[in-house]
């Protein structure tokens, strides 16, 4: 049952150039894709970031510095939450689907990975968050079967055009030990349940509620400033850092 608003940290992932042709007119702006969370302390671990290939997203003007690409539905939140004046609806610059952006290069705050792709999924919902995703495969059953079926099937890469070099080789970036979990805790429990298949929903929804019960409860982190500590006091620290330091801001839905 619904208890209030949900607050997502809004991770802020710098797009890089050149910039391909759908966002051509913005090069030279500070150009962003929003990806919500609401696991930001999972950042350093961050392998890429997903969108869903046949949605519309559209790129906003949501305060006076920033473009932000998200979904009109989520710009629209994000443009009362943040403006002091709100304009009727905010200015989308440039229209887009998510296939158009596929292999994008983005940088994320706190990621290892120097740079990110963004690669296709079809779980991805478009009335949750912003429809992208941080993917971090260590910590997130949903993340880490996507990734692998990427990895698994040629065929789908091609049906994406998603290259080789974008995704292989496949390598987990470990960010919180959980203790009979291991390092990999999304790996694992997908092991445990059997699951290999994004089809398997019941059993998926089944892995990541104890994947993201055991990761808060029971996780320490075993990287970045607060290495050694529990996740849970963890979470809100790192959230005033990502802040402060501009990587991300909040939203509300
Ligand atoms: B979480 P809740 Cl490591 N479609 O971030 C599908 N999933 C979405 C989404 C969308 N439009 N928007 C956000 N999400 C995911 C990290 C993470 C997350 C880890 C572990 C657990 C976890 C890395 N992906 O979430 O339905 C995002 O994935 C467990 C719940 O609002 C976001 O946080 O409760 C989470 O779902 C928000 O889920």
């Amino acid at each position: 049952e619904e208890v209030g608003p949900q607050e997502y940290v809004l991770i802020k992932m710098e797009v890089i150039p050149p910039f391909p042709p759908k966002l051509k007119v913005l090069e030279g702006r500070n150009v962003y894709l929003a990806a919500a969370t609401l696991r930001p302390e999972t950042l350093y671990g961050q392998t890429n970031c997903w969108m869903q290939p046949d949605e519309k997203y559209g790129t906003f003007e949501v305060n006076d510095i920033d473009i932000f690409i998200l979904t009109a539905r989520s710009a629209r939140n994000l443009a009362h939450q943040v403006l002091s004046r709100v304009p009727e609806k905010p200015t989308c610059l440039a229209e887009l689907c998510g296939r158009d952006l596929i292999g994008l290069q983005v940088k994320s705050p706190l990621a290892f990975n120097e740079i990110v792709y963004v690669l296709p999924m079809q779980n991805i919902l478009t009335h949750k968050g912003t429809g992208i995703v941080i993917s971090v495969p260590s910590d997130s059953p949903d993340d880490f079967i996507a990734f692998q079926e990427l990895v698994t099937s040629p065929s789908m890469r091609v049906m994406y055009g998603v290259k080789d070099e974008w995704i292989l080789p496949f390598k987990v970036i470990p960010v919180i030990n959980v203790p009979g979990y291991g390092n990999e805790t999304a790996k694992k429990v997908c092991f445990d349940l059997k699951i290999d298949s994004l089809n398997q929903k019941d059993k998926l929804a089944e892995a990541k509620e104890i994947a993201y019960l055991k990761g808060f409860h029971d996780g320490i982190m075993i990287v970045g400033e607060f290495k050694g500590r529990k996740v849970q006091e963890v979470k809100p620290l790192i959230k005033d850092m990502l802040l402060k330091t501009g990587g991300a801001i909040l939203y509300y839905e």
